[in-house]
């Protein structure tokens, strides 16, 4: 629903006339938090489990994208592309027959710090290394995880390890370290999309399993060997993600909170209900009246509960695409386009808005931390409203 919607405002820009991008890197704004951030993207194979999509029998392979503080006197910054050359040549073609130039993708760029894992390894070097809590993210079904990397880093400036990952078959491309790549299946019926949600919540739990492993972290995060508490973990998710969130809370206790990014719901979670806090952020216009599934889920919340609803938000808000909207030129040469599709709050104050509120639910369910923000309207943030309590 979401891509159609994004081919019309494309189709309209065909008919305007060609988008003029810039060539030069563009990079997107620094994020909200104290902390600079670097990143490791991955593959994680699960050799307990065969593919279910996959058309020969193969284990299911999954990439994954970390997002870790850094103290800024430890940051050595640089700018790195906001998405691997094959993805993001990809979703330039993907739009190319309405108007937007090979190389837009391409010349976006994220400002974060090299990687130092030398410091905190070497013996006898006293360094009090700080340990943050993890949380995981499951994409919007259609979409790359690579579309949610300038949220997931927000998050992580504030203080988490933040993992985006990507499911296979449900994602538009997966492209591995040895540049293959796997397209989108075809998931439309009702049915297949619920197949697809166990799948989802199979790969959340696989991904949290290999963190857990000591030989995963050493490969991946040596300076925090020993460091992360698995058992205590934060989930969202945007749209089937945030569905996706919601079912592996229930299935995998190591998830003691997690957030809905505006996700009509699938699976058993909506009868079955949760016990631990949770949280829907939803577009203007999207509640517990309009949608069905949430209605029916909402009795069966007995933890901390909360509906947000974001003001001049639409269910494209919840992603990077807002800030690539308004970073390529887009907003500005199709201004009604962009709101009826992502919004008309534009994307950094977007991003900075969901940024925070995830932050402050996480802070609360994972570091005891109290805040204001879910208890009623914030001045600083007029656009949020609490809907049902
Ligand atoms: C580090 O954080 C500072 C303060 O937020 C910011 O100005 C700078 O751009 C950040 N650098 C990187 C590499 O993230
Ligand atoms: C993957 O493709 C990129 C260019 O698109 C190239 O720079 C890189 O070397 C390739 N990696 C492998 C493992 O072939
Ligand atoms: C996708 O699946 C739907 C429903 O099963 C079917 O109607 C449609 O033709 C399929 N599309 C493609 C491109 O295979
Ligand atoms: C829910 O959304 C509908 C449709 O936009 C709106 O008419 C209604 O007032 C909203 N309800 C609440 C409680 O916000
Ligand atoms: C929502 O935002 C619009 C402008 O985008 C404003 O006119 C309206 O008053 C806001 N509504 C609420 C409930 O804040
Ligand atoms: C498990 C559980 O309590 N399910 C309830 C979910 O909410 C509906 C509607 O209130 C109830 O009928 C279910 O029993």
């Amino acid at each position: 629903m979401y891509k159609a919607a994004t081919n019309r405002l494309l189709q309209a820009a065909l008919f305007f006339g060609q988008l003029c991008l810039s060539i030069h890197a563009i990079s997107f704004p620094p994020p909200i938090g104290h902390y600079n951030t670097s990143i490791v993207t991955a593959e994680l194979v699960d050799h307990s489990r065969l593919d279910p999509y996959a058309s020969t029998p193969q284990p299911r392979s999954l990439m994954i994208s970390l997002f870790k503080p850094v103290s800024p006197s430890a940051c050595s910054p640089y700018q790195a592309p906001y998405m691997d050359p094959i993805t993001a040549a990809f979703e330039d073609a993907e739009y190319a027959g309405f108007g937007v130039l090979p190389g837009s993708v391409e010349a976006l760029s994220m400002e974060i710090c090299q990687r130092n894992t030398r410091l905190d390894l070497s013996p006898g070097h006293f360094v009090k290394v700080p340990t943050y809590p993890l949380i995981l993210f499951s994409p919007g079904m259609g979409n790359t995880r690579l579309f949610y990397s300038a949220m997931a880093q927000q998050l992580a400036s504030t203080g988490y390890i933040v993992v985006t990952v990507d499911h296979p078959y449900d994602a538009d491309i997966v492209t591995f370290p040895d540049n293959s790549t796997i397209l989108a299946a075809n998931i439309t019926t009702d049915d297949q999309i619920v197949e697809d949600l166990y799948v989802r919540v199979q790969d959340i739990s696989f991904v949290l399993d290999q963190l857990s492993l000591p030989s995963t972290i050493l490969r991946l995060l040596p300076e925090l060997a020993g460091r992360i508490d698995v058992s205590k973990v934060g989930i969202f998710g945007h749209s089937l993600g945030g569905a996706t969130a919601a079912q592996a809370m229930l299935s995998d206790r190591r998830f003691i909170g997690g957030i809905n990014l505006d996700g009509m719901l699938f699976g058993s979670v909506i009868e079955r209900g949760l016990d631990r806090p949770f949280v829907i952020f939803a577009h203007e216009g999207h509640n517990l009246t309009t949608d069905a599934t949430w209605a029916a889920f909402w009795p069966n919340l007995s933890g901390f509960r909360r509906e947000l609803i974001l003001n001049g938000s639409t269910h494209g808000t919840f992603t990077d695409l807002p800030e690539v909207a308004d970073l390529i030129g887009l907003r500005a040469e199709f201004p009604q386009q962009v709101t009826e599709l992502l919004g008309s709050t534009l994307g950094e104050r977007a991003s900075q808005i969901i940024a925070t509120y995830v932050s402050s639910f996480f802070g609360f369910v994972l570091k005891g931390k109290k805040s204001e923000l879910y208890d009623g309207p914030s001045k600083d943030f007029p656009e949020v409203a609490i809907g049902a309590f």
